[in-house]
């Protein structure tokens, strides 16, 4: 049976109801044929079955499928998930936004969670394999996402292990991680139209802010950590480039949304403090028994610990007071209804000069990624 969950195709983002699929029997390499549904098939949401005489796939179901809307296919996979959750990371050039991708999903396959992740296409599965082995095999910082060019999301599914009988509840991701230039200039450049279909599309945004942009932070860390910590291609932008992205796509998503200004915009937006690892060296950081220099215990707890969220989300923001931040947190505030604060590092401790990785050790990357879930009610929230 078709998925029930509102279904969205994960290219163009309009939503897909059956009748706009186009189904394609392929019965070897060489063949393919259309399908059309049946008026039954259309009324039950039923996958249609080939009917085409001497077809060695005579009688099968068909899953092969593409959106009529922009001929893009649809992975099989995509047409039975039970929830439909999309991510998509934003943050100026440099910030740490593939690094943390990649970690997160190496975290959600290898942390001990009870779920099976699986790339629902090639794209997303030859994407996934070279940021792993670049990182964890190769041990070396990512190159900068190229930029300019039409973004893809990655395709995801998620099987959720964890809940008994013959159902297993499926969950589909979408993570789009563009090129931070692209963010810069979200409200003046007629990019590709898709990047604002994402934005606007997306049931979380990730809002990653770089620390090591801000001028009171920079003064304090030596230039071996600054230096091995940041992009080596551009490495400038100002924070105050922080303050203006937000403010332009929160007007980018209520065009897009067609929601007044002046109101809230409705959706999660997680903003996450990268790089975690280099502030330890500064003595007007973090004092050491804060919270979130401690290990995530939403993992060991199966299950969201809104206690300590809500502390890490008051220690950042009294840090980034102390910084003199207030502006950034202001327009975050102004612009969306429901606003977390996070603090991660990918990789643990910074790279070394020549831009190598020490042993991957990750802190806290999954914790925006199990608000959203509790917020989605996939897993419970504990206090
Ligand atoms: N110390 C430290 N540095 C990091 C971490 N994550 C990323 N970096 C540094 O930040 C640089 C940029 O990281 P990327 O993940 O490529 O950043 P991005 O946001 O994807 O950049 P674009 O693709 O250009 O938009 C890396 O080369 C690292 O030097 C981290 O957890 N700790
Ligand atoms: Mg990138
Ligand atoms: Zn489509
Ligand atoms: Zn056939």
């Amino acid at each position: 049976m078709f998925s029930k969950a509102a279904v969205i195709c994960p290219h163009c983002l309009r939503e897909l109801k059956l009748s706009n699929m186009k189904f394609f029997c392929v019965p070897d390499e060489d063949n393919r044929h259309e399908v059309k549904l049946s008026f039954v098939d259309k009324i039950k949401g039923r996958l249609p079955v080939c009917k085409r005489r001497f077809c060695r796939n005579h009688g099968m179901t068909i899953r092969e499928a593409s959106c009529k809307n922009c001929g893009e296919p649809l992975p099989p996979q995509f047409l039975f998930h039970d929830k439909y959750l999309s991510l998509c990371a934003l943050g100026v050039a440099g910030a740490g936004k593939s690094s943390y991708m990649t970690t997160l999903l190496h975290e959600l396959r290898y942390s001990g969670l009870p779920w099976i992740l699986q790339a629902m296409d090639v794209e997303t599965t030859r994407r996934a394999q070279l940021n792993e082995q670049y990182i964890y095999e190769e041990r070396h910082c990512l190159r900068g996402t190229e930029s300019g060019t039409s973004p893809k999301p990655q395709l995801w599914t998620i099987m959720d292990n964890s809940v008994k009988g013959d159902k297993v509840p499926t969950y589909a991701l979408t993570i789009y991680d563009g090129a931070g230039e692209d963010c810069e200039h979200i409200d003046y450049t007629p990019l590709d139209s898709k990047i604002s279909l994402y934005l606007s599309g997306s049931k979380m945004l990730l809002i990653m802010f770089d620390p090591l942009l801000l001028s009171s932070v920079r003064a304090e860390l030596t230039h071996e950590t600054l230096n091995a910590s940041m992009a080596t291609e551009r490495q400038t932008s100002a924070p105050g480039n922080m303050v203006g992205m937000v403010n332009s796509l929160a007007n980018y998503i209520r065009r897009n949304c067609n929601i007044p200004p002046g109101k809230r915009i409705d959706r999660r937006a997680a903003v996450v403090i990268t790089k975690l690892d280099a502030l330890t060296e500064m003595l007007n950081g973090f004092s050491s028994d804060a919270t979130i220099l401690k290990e995530s215990p939403h993992i060991h707890n199966r299950g969201f610990v809104e206690s300590d969220s809500k502390m890490v989300d008051l220690e950042i923001r009294d840090w980034l007071t102390r910084q003199g931040e207030t502006a950034f947190l202001g327009a975050i505030d102004a612009n969306f209804k429901e606003v977390r604060v996070f603090g991660v590092s990918s990789f643990g401790r910074p790279p070394d000069i020549r831009k190598r990785l020490a042993r991957i050790r990750p802190h806290r990357v999954l914790d925006p990624l199990m608000w959203l879930l509790a917020g989605e009610g996939i897993i419970p929230i504990r206090n």
